[in-house]
């Protein structure tokens, strides 16, 4: 994300020059290590060439080191999935860090276990579920999904999860629900940059409640067959493929039930840019970039943005009616 008040961050700094010299220092740097790993024995995921997997691993407590994916759907028709390498590696964190390459070092340690998720506001009761209780109530489905982010990059990635609102359904929402409220953990001695104010802390992002019933959001546990990289938003993290990325919260300890608008973190801070709805519109320019295309990461050149980020024949009919150039 780009945030107009912190100086620091630039659009230069994911221009394609830039990112590719970075992306080549990553990936020398892993290789380095992961031969490293295979010298002293270690077996290299034949999925992730190099050994890769050996460098996300979940650290923390007893996250299972496998997925049992009982279904694999493709939801990005005949585009190729973007390597493990560049969506574990160029990821936006904010409570780790601005840059895109500083989360995979920094989150590293994030404690994933135990992880409580509590469930409060507009519901039959409140409940509380523990993170892997949460894997095992629903069948885990690998969805491969484009991804675009804001900023204009973008991404084709295998979330494995289950749908949100199978989850919301176990929640048994009150009449009066009308929206989802989704939060981050707040610990400012894990996350650094808590302590800065480039964000309202923590992290909070929301849906209508009928969006967040879609079959298309997903409450991602994995990707590329594996449990979250801390980095990606372990161990729970929303996705929500036809929206701009910043909508897909990661770390997620708290679901709310409300009959108002949520006070989300990005429109809080700046509405002008970032409206609650933010779903990719390739007709609509952030103030100060165009939408009309995207830098897959690892192409050259650009694409064109789809409406919806290709998702239009699946949710147009949640947005009947609205003015989808103003920014709610
Ligand atoms: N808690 C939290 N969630 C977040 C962010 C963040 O900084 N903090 N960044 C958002 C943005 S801008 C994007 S593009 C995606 C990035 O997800 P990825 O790093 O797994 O690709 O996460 C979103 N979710
Ligand atoms: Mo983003």
């Amino acid at each position: 994300m780009l945030v107009k008040r912190a100086p620091d961050i630039k659009y230069s700094e994911i221009t394609p020059k830039n990112l590719y010299l970075r992306r080549r220092e990553f990936i020398a740097g892993s290789a380095a290590l992961a031969a490293g790993a295979l010298a002293s024995g270690a077996t290299a995921s034949s999925r992730w060439p190099g050994g890769l997997a050996r460098l996300f691993p979940p650290l923390a407590g007893d996250a299972p080191d496998k997925l049992s994916i009982a279904k694999r759907v493709n939801l990005a028709g005949d585009e190729t999935t973007t390597p493990f390498e560049d969506a574990a590696g160029y990821t936006n964190f904010y409570e780790f860090s601005t840059s895109k390459y500083d989360p995979t070092r920094l989150a590293r340690d994030l404690r994933t276990r135990p992880w409580a998720v509590t469930v409060d506001g507009l519901v039959k009761r409140p409940l509380t579920f523990e993170v892997d209780e949460l894997s095992r109530m629903f069948p885990i489905e690998e969805r491969i999904y484009r991804w675009r982010c804001v900023e204009a990059w973008s991404m084709v990635i295998p979330w494995d999860g289950f749908p949100l609102g199978d989850f919301i359904k176990k929640c048994e929402p009150a009449p009066g629900a009308k929206f989802v409220e989704f939060t981050t953990l707040y610990d400012p001695k894990q996350m650094p940059m808590q302590n800065d104010g480039v964000l309202r802390w923590p992290y909070v992002e929301g849906l209508r409640l009928d969006e967040a019933m879609h079959p298309l959001g997903l409450l991602a546990v994995g990707m590329y067959g594996e449990p979250l990289p801390p980095q990606n938003g372990a161990p729970l993290r929303l996705v929500v493929p036809w929206k701009y990325g910043f909508k897909s919260i990661k770390s997620i300890v708290k679901i709310s039930f409300l009959d108002k608008l949520p006070k989300t973190a990005w429109s809080r801070e700046n509405p002008e840019e970032y409206g609650f709805y933010a779903n990719v519109n390739p007709n609509v320019s952030h103030p100060r970039w165009s939408q009309a295309k995207e830098r897959r990461i690892g192409e050259s050149g650009r694409r064109s943005t789809l409406m919806f980020n290709g998702y239009q024949d699946q949710v147009e009919k949640l947005y009947a009616g609205m003015n989808l150039r103003k920014k709610y």
